[in-house]
């Protein structure tokens, strides 16, 4: 029984606060703002993960980045709703954290993008066990100004709203975890990451492009939907794709048949290794 990306919320254990939020568990940012400590934790994340973003991240994040213009305060959300709606369509809801599988879905499914509204403490900044806005925000939202990554993220929820009435949502949380939060890409520089997971971390991200140790495999959908994964250490698998088109092609077809299919499958551990995987070598003088 893999864990679940995140443990659904009975919001008693969860950080945020709940109490005021709408049917669709939205709630809006802090109507008096952040505290200059908030403003000086996001400046501070932004300046480190955006230093190795240069390096690490895909164009696609970068010119993302790049159309938000967030400069070194908190940004607002309707503000950069109003920039990235008019490139993809999608806008930013404010959430106090972790809501259930079927309203995160239902949100995707209609172009939403669910992004906590409260912000990491400063001895958080290497590993807080859910979303907070920097992860949200900075990891998640510059991606869905790629057309072809927009679409597939809408896809993805249309397929998990799907999935909850299957039963499949497991399998389905493995699709979002390899892809949208830990996923890798090729360029003709070499292999990027695209992954919000990783993109918000300060030791991953070098770490999937650079280590030698984890394996980096060739984009495989039904691979993923039965292969494990970690939650608090880094990946010891990633997988590859080797366009946004590839990922949004693969969600087109029903899954119903898939899901009969990895029944009948026994689940791989995270750091499986398939004779059929096709397998990207790490660069050359890679630290271990
Ligand atoms: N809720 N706010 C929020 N953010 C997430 O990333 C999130 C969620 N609920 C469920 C969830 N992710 C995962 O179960 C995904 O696999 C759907
Ligand atoms: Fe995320």
């Amino acid at each position: 029984m893999g864990m679940n990306e995140h443990p659904l919320p009975d919001t008693a254990g969860l950080r945020g606060d709940y109490g005021a939020m709408a049917a669709d568990w939205t709630v809006r940012q802090p109507a008096n703002g952040y505290s200059a400590e908030e403003h000086d934790v996001w400046r501070t994340l932004l300046r480190r993960q955006s230093l190795l973003a240069q390096r690490h991240a895909c164009p696609e994040f970068l010119d993302g980045l790049a159309a938000l213009q967030i400069d070194e305060r908190i940004p607002d959300f309707e503000r950069a709703s109003d920039v990235l709606r008019r490139r993809t369509g999608w806008r930013i809801v404010g959430v106090p954290g972790l809501i259930p599988d079927d309203a995160f879905y239902g949100h995707l499914a209609a172009r939403r993008f669910p992004v906590t509204v409260w912000i990491r403490r400063r001895d958080e900044f290497d590993y807080l066990a859910e979303p907070d806005l920097f992860h949200d925000f900075f990891g998640h939202v510059p991606l869905l100004f790629d057309p072809v990554f927009a679409d597939y993220l809408q896809a993805y929820g249309r397929g998990g709203l799907k999935a909850d009435a299957l039963g499949a949502i497991e399998m389905l949380a493995r699709l979002y975890w390899y892809t949208v939060e830990f996923g890798l890409i090729e360029t003709p520089e070499g292999v990027r990451a695209y992954g919000a997971g990783i993109l918000s971390s300060g030791g991953e991200l070098p770490y999937c492009v650079e280590s030698a140790a984890p394996h980096r495999i060739g984009f495989d959908l039904l691979r993923i939907m039965r292969t494990r994964y970690k939650i608090d250490t880094f990946q010891e698998t990633y997988f590859v794709i080797r366009d946004f088109r590839e990922l949004f092609d693969a969600t087109a077809p029903d899954f119903t048949p898939y899901y009969a299919e990895l029944a009948r499958q026994e689940v791989l551990a995270a750091d499986a290794l398939l004779p059929a995987d096709r397998r990207f070598t790490p660069p050359a003088g890679s630290p271990r």
